[in-house]
C-alpha cells in the first residue's frame, strides 16, 4: 500500500486498484475562446493545474497505473443538454454556438477536446459527460468496477464544479478520493481554496486532499513493486 500525507489523514491506496482521473482539462475551460470564456471568466487562472498534472500524468504512466480523461459536452444536436442548462444565464455565446475554436462545448469541436499537453493515449479511457458529475449519463461507474478500481487520483478544472461534483457521487458510491490541490483550479481562487476544505473538513466528510508533490513523494517504484 502507499500511504500519501493527506488532509485530513494518510491516504493509503494500492496502486492496481487506483486510478487517476483528470477531469475537463478541455480547451473549452481551459483556453480563450471556449465555454469558459463565454461565461465571463478569466481563462488564464487555469493554467497553472497543468505543469503539475503533466509530471503526475507522466508518473501514473510510468508506473502502469489507470488513467481516465473526461470531457464535459454535448451531442452536436444537443438532445442531450437540457434547456435548463443550454438557457441559464447570460453567456456572450451558448452551448453549442459557433465559436472561434468550433461549437460551444459540442464533442468531436477543436474547442471540446484536451489541451495538447495532456492529450490522452489511444489506450486511455475518455469519457464524455454531459453533466458537471462522471457518473450522470456516462458508464464511468460501469467502468471503474470493470477494472477493479476502488479509489481515485482526483485532478482537473473546476474544483468546485465538476471536480466537486465528481468526487461526491464517487464518495456516495464508495470510492476512496485523493483531490491533488494543485492539479486542479478554479476560475475563483477562493472557491478552490473553501472546496478543497470541504473535502477534507469534519474527518474527511468527501475524501482527502494533498498536494502532488505529497503523492510523487509516496508514489516511486520502489513503493509500487
Ligand atoms: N464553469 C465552471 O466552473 N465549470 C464548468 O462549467 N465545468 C467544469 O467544471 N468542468
Amino acid at each position: 500500500m502507499i500511504s500519501v500525507d493527506a488532509d485530513p489523514a494518510p491516504f493509503t491506496f494500492a496502486p492496481a486498484t487506483t486510478a487517476l482521473v483528470i477531469i475537463d482539462m478541455q480547451r473549452d475551460f481551459c483556453e480563450p475562446g471556449g465555454f469558459g470564456e463565454t461565461l465571463g471568466n478569466d481563462v488564464s487562472l487555469l493554467q497553472s493545474v497543468i505543469p503539475p498534472l503533466q509530471t503526475v500524468l507522466a508518473t501514473a504512466r510510468a508506473l502502469g497505473m489507470t488513467v481516465i480523461h473526461t470531457r464535459e459536452g454535448h451531442v452536436p444536436d444537443l438532445s442531450d443538454c437540457p434547456p435548463a442548462k443550454l438557457n441559464r444565464g447570460n453567456p456572450s455565446l451558448r452551448i453549442g454556438d459557433p465559436g472561434p475554436k468550433g461549437r460551444i462545448l459540442v464533442r468531436g469541436e477543436f474547442g471540446h477536446d484536451i489541451v495538447d499537453e495532456l492529450a490522452p493515449l489511444p489506450d486511455e479511457l475518455v469519457i464524455d459527460k454531459p453533466g458537471k458529475g462522471s457518473f450522470h449519463g456516462t458508464t464511468f461507474g460501469a467502468e471503474l468496477q470493470a477494472r477493479g478500481i476502488t479509489s481515485l487520483l482526483v485532478a482537473g478544472v473546476t474544483t468546485e464544479v465538476c471536480v466537486h461534483t465528481t468526487v461526491r457521487e464517487a464518495n456516495d458510491r464508495g470510492y476512496e478520493c485523493l483531490v491533488l490541490s494543485d492539479c486542479t483550479g478554479s476560475y475563483f481562487p477562493q472557491f478552490h481554496r473553501v472546496a478543497l476544505q470541504m473535502v477534507a473538513a469534519q474527518g474527511g466528510i468527501f475524501g482527502w486532499v494533498a498536494p502532488s508533490s505529497a503523492l510523487l513523494t509516496a508514489l516511486t517504484p520502489e513503493a509500487v513493486r
